[in-house]
């Protein structure tokens, strides 16, 4: 039979007071169910001078790293992905918040499976969240905004967890840039990886505080943005807004067109004008913007197309929705609303297309 080995990654900064309990806890299970295993911990120098309680327990199967004039959790997870020796890696947190009694499940979910990755998720019907569900809300909000414009999540209910494992062999760390925490989300969304997911129960912090904040926020934002320009999605999107300006002077030409030369109520004229600028829109989309995401035969052409049509409407209502606002709350000019109206239902359009038309 197969020996069983694991690499076991704990990123750390200012965790004093978790980290022997956790190594002691980690090594207990590991022992249990792994014929070698080893835990790294790599710390980028904290104050609190983690990385000596670390060292405290003597046991050549930890390692201790600590990178002077580097900060971050993604780089330091990359960091320790590559200093790994065993093919199977599994990363989590060194405040509990990742029980380790699910480092067994995970391994063995990887195996059985034979996937890249198997990441315990805090989203799935069976995960359990413990403490802040006010984080818990903005962090759903995120994974529906992203996994709207990176193909490669579709499917996967938690890409921003910190808990995972992976098969090293199976990734390519080479262009992963590591911007502030999100290590897992900038792996999936540049390589297709299988991938599944299992439940787990998400505990609160154990000691210590919490090392998310506004900035690891900003660096989201941005992370999103590179990734945008890394994956090349930003063309699809470039792209998708070209063909919906074009689709307004469709519009405004079959207004023109059938109130002044075929003599319609302009107002007639203008839901025809609007059908086919969607139609319009819709064609040019399915072989400009969506033609690598589109699945083949006519039935499925005829539902985008239904779909397409519905995801408009919807569209419509949130422009109109957002210039009512801006115009009688905000008292903001009617045109200016109006700009911001068409801005918010162009994203709306575009979330709305990827998933539910096209992923
Ligand atoms: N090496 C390293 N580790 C970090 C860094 N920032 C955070 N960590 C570790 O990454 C893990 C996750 O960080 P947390 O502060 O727990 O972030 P979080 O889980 O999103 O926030 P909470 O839910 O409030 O705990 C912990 O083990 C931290 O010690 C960093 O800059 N470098
Ligand atoms: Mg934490």
């Amino acid at each position: 039979m197969n020996k069983k080995s694991i690499s076991i990654v704990l990123p750390t900064y200012n965790e004093r007071k978790n980290i022997k309990k956790i190594i002691i806890e980690i090594i207990k299970i590991c022992e249990k169910n792994f014929d070698f295993f080893e835990i790294i911990v790599v710390d980028d120098n904290s104050p609190d001078k983690t990385y000596e309680e670390a060292r405290k327990i003597k046991d050549n199967r930890i390692k201790v790293f600590v990178r002077k004039g580097e900060r971050g959790l993604a780089s330091a997870i990359k960091f320790g992905i590559e200093n790994a020796k065993y093919k199977y890696v599994c990363v989590m947190d060194a405040d509990f918040q990742h029980p380790p009694k699910f480092i067994p499940i995970l391994y063995n979910k990887l195996i059985e499976n034979d996937v890249d990755i198997v990441i315990a998720s805090r989203f799935l019907r069976e995960s359990k969240i413990y403490g802040f569900k006010i984080r818990k809300f903005f962090s759903k909000i995120a994974i529906y905004f992203i996994s709207s414009f990176f193909p490669n999540l579709k499917n996967i209910s938690d890409p921003l967890s910190g808990f995972f494992i992976l098969n090293k062999e199976k990734i390519d760390l080479k262009n992963i840039r590591c911007i502030g925490f999100k290590f897992l989300f900038e792996l999936l969304s540049k390589q297709k990886l299988k991938v599944i997911e299992v439940p787990f129960e998400f505990e609160k912090r154990r000691y210590g505080k919490s090392k998310m904040n506004l900035k690891e926020i900003i660096n989201f934002i941005k992370l999103f943005f590179v990734l945008l320009i890394d994956t090349k999605e930003y063309k699809r999107l470039l792209k998708f807004s070209l063909v919906g300006i074009s689709g307004i002077f469709i519009n405004e030409f079959f207004l023109f067109l059938l109130t002044e030369y075929f003599n319609i109520f302009y107002v007639y004229s203008a839901i025809a004008s609007f059908e086919i600028s969607i139609l319009w829109n819709f064609l040019l989309s399915e072989f400009l913007v969506f033609s690598d995401l589109r699945k083949k035969g006519l039935k499925n052409f005829f539902i985008r197309m239904i779909k397409t049509n519905l995801v408009r409407g919807v569209g419509i209502i949130v422009g109109l929705v957002t210039l009512i606002i801006l115009t009688e709350i905000f008292k903001i000019h009617y045109l200016i609303s109006n700009l911001f109206g068409i801005f918010a239902a162009s994203i709306f359009n575009y979330i709305l297309t990827m998933r539910k038309v096209y992923i």
